[in-house]
């Protein structure tokens, strides 16, 4: 191939990129564009209608992603993506709403708007990019932090028991919850995928250590090899008990599709409660024309 055809060449997900937005503020080896990627290759490979499908995300560096796909999207405020994206969907329940944000969004200032989405059973797909730490504001420690590991706020390293996310939101009621590290590409593409084509509070953690806060104060590595270490101590088991899925300071990372169950939506248990109540003079609300039935 001659150069200047080389230089023509597309990247095979600029299509559903907003190219006028590149360079993109990502640092190099940071996981959160390998999300990305794998996230334009389930949304190509579901056939979804993309007038359809919206992005939402709050801040933080993952909150870039919403100003980077070229899609309907919103980069909301901070911890506020969840209650955004629950008003997106109830608003018109035809569109197929993912959530793509960070650890601190979701589960730090966000969290209780995330509990009580998953206990609604609230019909949204949540891809949290866990970095264990707050990184657009500097590193500093996080619900995420793994015991022991140094943030720019616990210099001498966390003493705070963090979550485990697919625990939380198993225990808050989410119907499908998967967790990967950043290198397994295609097993996160293939989670997401499966997130589309269901109903219900889906729940996509990716694992991708912050390479310039995080990793660097705590002598971690960079690049490749920092993505590699926890892509090689990771253990798939598929159906774990979430009760078992804690993170510890560079231990075993076990992960996997840990559930993946049928309950009714936020939208299924008000239709049929009023439905019940309110008889003949109800009418129902949503589910027209939702293809993944
Ligand atoms: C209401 C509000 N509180 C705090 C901030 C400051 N802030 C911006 S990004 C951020 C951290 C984001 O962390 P996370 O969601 O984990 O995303 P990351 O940068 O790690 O991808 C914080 C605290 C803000 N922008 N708005
Ligand atoms: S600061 Fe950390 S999370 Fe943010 S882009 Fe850089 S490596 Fe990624
Ligand atoms: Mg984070």
């Amino acid at each position: 191939m001659k150069k200047e055809d080389q230089l023509e060449e597309k990247n095979p997900i600029e299509d559903l990129l907003r190219m006028d937005r590149i360079p993109h503020i990502w640092c190099p080896g940071c996981g959160i564009g390998t999300v990305v990627t794998s996230f334009i290759e389930a949304l190509k490979k579901s056939k979804l209608d993309l007038d359809k499908v919206v992005v939402v995300s709050g801040i933080g560096c993952t909150g870039r992603v919403a100003g980077y796909v070229k899609l309907d999207s919103f980069h909301t405020t901070h911890g506020r993506a969840v209650p955004f994206a629950t008003g997106l969907k109830l608003a018109n329940p035809e569109l197929n709403v993912v959530v793509f944000s960070g650890d601190g969004d979701i589960a730090g200032i966000g969290g209780n708007h995330f509990i009580h989405a998953a206990r609604r059973n609230m019909d949204i797909t949540i891809i949290c990019v866990n970095n264990f730490n707050y990184a657009m504001t500097g590193g500093q420690v996080a619900a995420t932090t793994p015991l022991g590991a140094n943030a720019s706020t616990a210099p001498y390293g966390n003493f705070e028991f963090p979550f485990s996310l697919p625990y939380l939101a198993d225990a808050a009621g989410a119907t499908y919850i998967a967790r990967w590290t950043a290198l397994h590409l295609r097993r996160v593409t293939k989670s997401i995928q499966e997130a589309l084509s269901r109903r219900g509070f889906s729940f996509i953690e990716v694992i991708t250590p912050c390479v310039t806060l995080y990793a660097r104060r705590n002598r971690l590595g960079d690049g490749l090899n920092l993505l590699k270490y926890y892509y090689d101590n990771s253990e798939i088991h598929h159906g774990a008990d979430t009760r078992t899925l804690d993170i510890s300071y560079q231990g075993k990372l076990v992960v996997g599709k840990f559930v993946d169950k049928e309950k009714p939506t936020f939208l299924d248990a008000m239709n049929e409660h009023l439905g019940k109540v309110l008889g003949d003079k109800y009418v129902l609300y949503g589910r027209i024309n939702d293809d993944r039935d």
